[in-house]
């Protein structure tokens, strides 16, 4: 083998080269393994991984956003870490090759991803002061292990390349064993701290030991309020169930006894609750379905819960807003923010929330435990802040909302709209007796009609489930006798204001879908 190398030496650059991206990846993973076990010794949130990934998420312009939701769907957050991994398997091989033709180019290089990541991280909304360490230990193990692979890969070209096959073996033993070691205590190491990382966050058992006072009130469930059809959603969505949408790459972990809301900004009394404070306050269970700007006709991206919660209107008042204010800035502990009217939130007629609740648990950790406000009526972009930390009385002249300077309106009522569940257009179904049903919502107001049309016959008034509110989706069945053929079924609703649903199609930005669904059915 060695001796074949030194045949001709010019023509295995690219050799060399590929043995130089190698240490460079392998490098990477130093770092990465590094950064990972320093992270999970003295600062969790000081992940280089997760702090660009969360950085990038918020930087990305809001097409490759939209693309990213409508190609990968809730997977996008794992589509984005697989971009994120590849842009960096390719920078770290590029930076191998460099420490070999011009040194120490490479080193610089790492120098270079080794800043970027202090600065992702120590510029994140929930940043702890030690969080810049990981990623300067993950950078100094990185450079040094790519000096000493480098340095042993120049060893065996050298030696290879002044025919001098002793120094050459020893140079290409030195450097593959360094190589192997290197690379397999990384995987060890990175791939361990994760682990432990995550196994060792105890919130899932804080979460499993909260136990909520007795609600004093409950939904009433009306007879007829659940149409019993196969294929239709269920009135309350399990929570197991429940669209997720947020912009945080790992779930915030909050633990009640340390969490506190401050109301400040145009108030009186600046005010600061703790959960049991809050909680101190009296729960009432509240039926409201949450609603994303982002669902398109049609779309899944809806549910609804009973949520356990007190109205938001009791908690400003400790604080007393002032005369001037028009907004609400909530925050996230992850930096996330919405901009909801005041008026919606102190609206008697409106049971706008802070919830602890959901489906008779405490939140799910991922649908922002402990506490996050749920407000009828506005997509969740402009209302639904979970893992909810701050409540800033404002003006919409003074302050913005995450989205708003992405493209979305600072205002959002959710649209009125009905879906389609069954039957599915992607199997056909047999001939005779069929059930068409589906849901529709009109937050607050609630619906009044649900139409549907088939083929180019009359519309024809759906039957509605009993509404719980005008908050609440109902739900809707029409009854048919299919024939075997292709069929169109549209479906439209009415709310209670007299409004009909719009028809014109309207896309997710800048303030939610419009349409009636069309469906193609298929019929055996
Ligand atoms: N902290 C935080 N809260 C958030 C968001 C977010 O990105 N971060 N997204 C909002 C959006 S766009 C929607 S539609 C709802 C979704 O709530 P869910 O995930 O519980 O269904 O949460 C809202 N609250
Ligand atoms: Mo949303």
């Amino acid at each position: 083998m060695e001796a074949m190398t030194n045949v001709v030496p010019s023509q295995k650059r690219f050799r060399w080269w590929a043995w130089a991206a190698l240490a460079g990846v392998v490098s990477a993973g130093v770092f990465l393994a590094a950064a990972e076990l320093a992270a999970l010794l003295v600062a969790r949130d000081g992940s280089p991984i997760l702090a660009v990934g969360s950085f990038v998420i918020d930087i990305v312009p809001q097409p490759v956003k939209e693309f990213a939701i409508a190609t990968f769907g809730e997977l996008d957050k794992v589509a984005l870490l697989a971009g994120l991994g590849l842009a960096v398997l390719v920078a770290s091989a590029v930076a191998g090759v460099l420490q070999l033709v011009r040194p120490p180019l490479g080193s610089v290089a790492l120098g270079v991803a080794g800043a970027l990541s202090v600065a992702a991280i120590v510029t994140r909304a929930a940043a702890t002061p030690l969080a810049f360490v990981p990623p300067v230990v993950g950078t100094a193990a990185g450079i040094v292990a790519l000096t000493l692979l480098v340095r042993r890969l120049r060893r065996w070209r050298d030696g290879a390349q002044g025919a001098d096959a002793a120094a050459a073996g020893l140079g290409r033993r030195g450097f593959l064993r360094f190589a192997g070691v290197a690379a397999a205590s990384a995987l060890l190491v990175g791939v361990g701290s994760r682990i432990v990382a995550a196994a060792g966050s105890s919130i899932a058992a804080i979460r499993d030991a909260v136990k909520l006072p007795a609600p004093r009130t409950t939904v009433a469930i009306p007879e007829g309020a659940e149409l019993d059809i196969p294929g239709l959603s269920p009135l309350y969505t399990p929570n197991a169930d429940f669209y997720r949408v947020d912009t945080a790459l790992t779930v915030p972990e909050i633990d009640p006894a340390s969490w506190r809301l401050t109301i400040d900004g145009m108030v009186d009394r600046p005010a600061e609750l703790t959960f049991d404070d809050l909680v101190g306050m009296g729960l009432d269970e509240y039926s409201v379905t949450l609603t994303c700007v982002s669902n398109e006709v049609g779309g899944e991206l809806l549910g609804t819960a009973r949520w356990l919660g007190i109205p938001v209107r009791e908690v400003l008042r400790r604080a007393g807003p002032q005369a001037g204010a028009d907004m609400v800035l909530s925050r996230s502990v992850d930096g996330f923010t919405a901009s909801t009217p005041l008026a919606s939130l102190t609206d008697d007629g409106l049971d706008a929330i802070l919830a602890v609740g959901m489906n008779g648990e405490p939140l799910p950790l991922e649908h922002g435990f402990p506490v996050r406000m749920v407000v009828p009526g506005l997509y969740g972009y402009v209302s639904a802040t979970k893992w909810l930390t701050a409540l800033r009385v404002t003006t919409f002249a003074a302050d913005e909302g995450y989205w708003t300077p992405r493209g979305y309106s600072a205002t959002a009522p959710i649209k009125l709209s009905s879906r389609i569940d069954t039957p599915r257009l992607d199997r056909a179904i047999p001939a005779g007796p069929t059930k068409i049903a589906g849901v529709a919502w009109a937050q607050p107001v609630g619906v009044e009609r649900v139409e549907v049309q088939l083929d180019d016959g009359e519309w024809r008034a759906a039957r509605l489930s009993t509404p719980i509110n005008g908050a609440t989706w109902v739900q809707w069945v029409v009854d048919w006798d299919a024939t075997p053929g292709t069929h169109y079924v549209a479906v439209r609703a009415t709310d209670r204001d007299g409004r009909l649903q719009a028809e014109e199609r309207a896309p997710i930005a800048p303030d939610g879908s419009t349409g009636w669904q069309r469906t193609l059915l298929r019929v055996r």
